[in-house]
């Protein structure tokens, strides 16, 4: 970051770090759950910069209005907040439409057929023009540092390159990038393309996700692609395209001090669950989304419970899954379906004052997902496709006691640095049965050795270093254009 010094930096992402909800007693503050907040709010608190996002909160619009540039986090007010106030259309098409019924399921695999309606790809555009219209109004110099998050900006690189030439645009995509044929379907996929080759630098979470991006280019487009520097030339712009795994903010030694003893808090969700004394806990943290796989978790605790009875009245499976994009049938029907499974399974398996599956369709508050991973003895992540995953990483900061075990996807980008989980197939339910199982019974002395391995490679790879590694680069990048610019 020194290497930035003086420099501005800006941060455009759709979602808001705070929401500002009109209450009766005037206007009240969320953070929302969001794993792209959580990795980049630190890097603005350090730098003190500019976050442009669509303004979602419920606050009357008038309200809202005069507050769309704001300082945050509130009490501390360390950077800036500009909000974008979207039409319901452009909402509809931009955020509902093309990036989450077409981007989303086109970049995860996970069987659902991506969406791509004209309308919604007209308003993708109109969006993305806002906002770089709006990066242009915020710059303060010709050559600010763009921090551009996710797959709802797929056109602004180039759209700021188109006034802002000098820019260094740092463009990260938090989810995975597919083979070439699978992309190529987007009808628009070489707009798209187009659009990210604007970025001085693309990140992606890992290896795999950046050649699966220099592959689609090399196939739809007339660039060239050095594969020995990992840059794509595309009319004579260069872009680098680079992994940086993505972290949390490791917790500080006086944060876990504060912390209720494990016991406490196994004790308060034992509690307030109404669970079994003597029990196994196992507990998943999503957004409600079909990437998560919480369907394949929950047939793997019903094959556990049929294959080990003797667990039946001990073995308790917490899922506490915040409602996201409600408002798509697809996100619907698949709650739907998820609760009709826990159902099925506390039916066929639960008696008096047992439940297996406890389904808590609910946002919880950092402190409330923090006390449930403590109380815990086994951390589920089964996602279908994830691009990194950060609901494991917290898992193992919050366990300082070095207990539990954490079960965790190969298809979670985080299975490649988090060797020492139990790794599965969610797709396979024997295995992660099995998986479960082990970990049920997994002596304490082996949950420690792999808890401490775990614990020490998230603490080093944290999130300043996903942020510091891009914004090194950057810093590099500036630099050799000065110079070349001299020559
Ligand atoms: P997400 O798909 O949102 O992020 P993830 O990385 O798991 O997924 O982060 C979710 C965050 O929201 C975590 O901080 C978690 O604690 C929180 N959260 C989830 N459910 C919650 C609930 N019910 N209540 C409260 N908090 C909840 C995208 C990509 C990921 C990538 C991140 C960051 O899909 O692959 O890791 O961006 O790049």
């Amino acid at each position: 970051q020194t290497q930035l010094r003086g420099d501005q930096v800006i941060v455009v992402s759709n979602r808001e770090p705070y929401i500002h909800e009109q209450g009766p007693e005037g206007i009240v503050v969320r953070r929302p759950a969001s794993g792209l907040v959580t990795a980049v709010e630190p890097v603005m608190r350090a730098c003190s910069g500019t976050w442009i996002a669509h303004g979602s909160g419920s606050a009357d619009r008038e309200a809202v209005d005069r507050h769309d540039r704001v300082a945050v986090p509130p009490g501390v007010e360390d950077y800036q907040l500009r909000r974008i106030w979207l039409t319901p259309e452009e909402e509809q098409g931009y955020y509902y439409g093309f990036a989450n019924e077409g981007l989303w399921p086109l970049c995860h695999v996970a069987h659902v057929r991506p969406v791509f309606r004209e309308s919604d790809w007209e308003a993708y555009q109109r969006v993305n023009q806002r906002f770089a219209d709006a990066v242009v109004a915020e710059a303060r110099s010709e050559d600010p540092v763009v921090l551009v998050q996710d797959y709802h900006f797929a056109l602004l690189p180039a759209m700021i390159r188109a006034q802002l030439p000098q820019a260094t645009v740092l463009t990260f995509w938090h989810i995975p990038w597919p083979n070439p044929e699978s992309f190529g379907i987007c009808p628009w996929h070489k707009e798209i393309l187009q659009g990210l080759l604007g970025s001085t630098i693309l990140g992606f979470h890992t290896r795999f996700h950046c050649r699966n991006f220099m592959e689609t280019v090399d196939r739809s487009l007339e660039a060239r692609i050095e594969a020995e520097y990992s840059t794509i030339r595309f009319q004579d712009k260069e872009t680098l395209v680079e992994s940086y795994p993505i972290s949390i903010e490791w917790p500080e030694p006086a944060t876990v001090a504060a912390w209720p003893s494990v016991a406490q808090c196994r004790q308060q969700v034992i509690d307030r669950l109404g669970l079994p004394q003597d029990l196994c806990l196992a507990v998943g943290v999503d957004r409600f989304d079909y990437t998560k796989g919480i369907l394949e978790r929950l047939n793997a605790v019903e094959r556990l419970l049929e294959k080990a009875p003797e667990w039946i009245g001990r073995f308790v499976f917490v899922q506490v899954a915040a409602p996201t994009r409600a408002s798509l049938d697809e996100y619907r029907s698949f709650q739907e379906h998820v609760e009709r499974v826990a159902e099925r399974i506390n039916t066929r398996f639960g008696r008096p004052g047992y439940r297996p599956v406890h389904l808590l369709a609910q946002h919880h508050e950092p402190d409330a997902v923090n006390e449930l991973f403590r109380a815990a003895d086994i951390g589920v992540v089964t996602s279908l496709h994830d691009g990194m995953n950060l609901v494991c990483k917290e898992f193992v900061a919050a366990r300082d006691d070095q207990q539990g075990v954490l079960v965790l996807s190969r298809f979670a980008g985080a299975a490649r640095e988090m060797t020492e989980a139990l790794i599965v197939n969610p797709y396979h339910v024997e295995e992660t049965a099995d998986a479960l199982l082990r970990a049920a019974t997994m002596p304490p002395a082996e949950q420690r050795e792999r808890m401490v391995s775990l614990r020490s490679t998230v603490r080093e790879f944290n999130v300043f270093r996903w942020a510091a590694r891009m914004l090194a680069d950057a810093g590099r990048w500036r630099l050799r254009a000065r110079v070349e610019a001299r020559v």
